[in-house]
């Protein structure tokens, strides 16, 4: 598709903005609806029409993409009382690149394909940060042939995207990365608390582990967020707790698993808005 296809944006948190600024920067056109008003201001400046409900959008545009919170926040768009498929509208695309899960997209892909409408889920692996600089890792589920039709789009916004598989493969992959994510900041957490604990520095040892053979961007990062005590969520702590919820009910029952879930769940109530690595603040209370 040529950057003369008309772009519908449905979502402007805290990824759904930053990405969708790629697209005007491309030279697309670009459609946007967020159910808070106030959220729309900053792209209306950057060029970007307005729809004043999702019916509208897809009527205007040609293909949708949709940026949101969860199954429930799809389940309202697709069939609220103003949603995409209020519109007497077909062969349009709806992408889909929530975090949400493989079952909610089997079920809205199959409504889409009663209306003639094609839909593909595409969530990314990323923040903020790569969302900025169009950094994201995409994983796509759906056919092959739609998957081609949206590609070059996706690749304004990500530096990969890959099909994965049918529809809903692309919603499994993410889980299966956000699980390992989870995994990893909880260790990385109590690493850095058992070294305190013994009277080495988070710094010194966030040194020691950016050296060593285990150093990754992951670890620097989220390092610096521990040192710098700076837990402004690029990727909420409720969100991670939102994903390992909908990784179980497609088969995480492991050890490692649901130590994951009951941690950032009882974290939730207090930090549920910070970064994910605000897990640090919750196990080291009480020092
Ligand atoms: P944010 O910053 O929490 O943004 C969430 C967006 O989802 C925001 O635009 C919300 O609109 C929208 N939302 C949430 N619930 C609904 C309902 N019910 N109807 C319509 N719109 C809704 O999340 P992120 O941008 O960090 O993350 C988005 C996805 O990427 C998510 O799946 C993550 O896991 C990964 P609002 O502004 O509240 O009106």
């Amino acid at each position: 598709m040529s950057n003369t296809t008309k772009i519908g944006w449905i979502g402007l948190g805290l990824m759904g903005n930053p990405m969708s600024q790629q697209l005007l920067k491309a030279g697309y056109a670009v459609t946007v609806y967020n159910r808070h008003k106030d959220k729309e201001a900053g792209l209306k400046e950057l060029g970007a029409n307005t729809a004043s409900t999702p019916k509208e959008l897809i009527e205007q545009t040609d293909v949708v993409i949709i940026m949101v919170t969860d199954d429930k926040a799809i389940r309202d768009l697709f069939e609220g009382e103003n949603g995409l498929f209020k519109a007497d509208v077909s062969h349009k695309i709806v992408v889909n690149m929530s975090t949400v899960s493989p079952a909610i997209s089997k079920e809205m892909a199959a409504l889409c394909k009663a209306k003639d409408l094609q839909y593909m889920d595409a969530p990314v692996s990323g923040s903020v940060k790569q969302a900025e600089t169009a950094q994201l890792v995409i994983m796509a589920g759906g056919d092959a042939t739609v998957f081609e039709q949206v590609q070059p789009i996706l690749e304004k916004i990500g530096k990969l995207a890959v099909n994965v598989g049918a529809v809903g493969a692309g919603n499994a992959a993410k889980l299966a990365i956000n699980t390992l994510l989870s995994f990893y900041t909880q260790g990385l957490a109590e690493a850095v608390i058992l070294a305190k604990n013994n009277g080495i520095a988070p710094a010194v040892l966030l040194n020691l582990l950016g050296n060593a053979a285990i150093a990754n961007p992951y670890t620097k990062l989220k390092g610096e967020a521990i040192v710098n005590d700076s837990f402004t969520a690029a990727f909420s702590l409720k969100n991670i707790v939102k994903d390992l919820k909908l990784s179980r009910d497609i088969g995480l029952t492991t050890p490692l698993g649901e130590a994951a879930l009951k941690t950032f769940e009882a974290a939730a109530p207090e930090h549920g808005d910070e970064d994910l690595i605000a897990i640090y603040k919750y196990l080291n209370k009480g020092e």
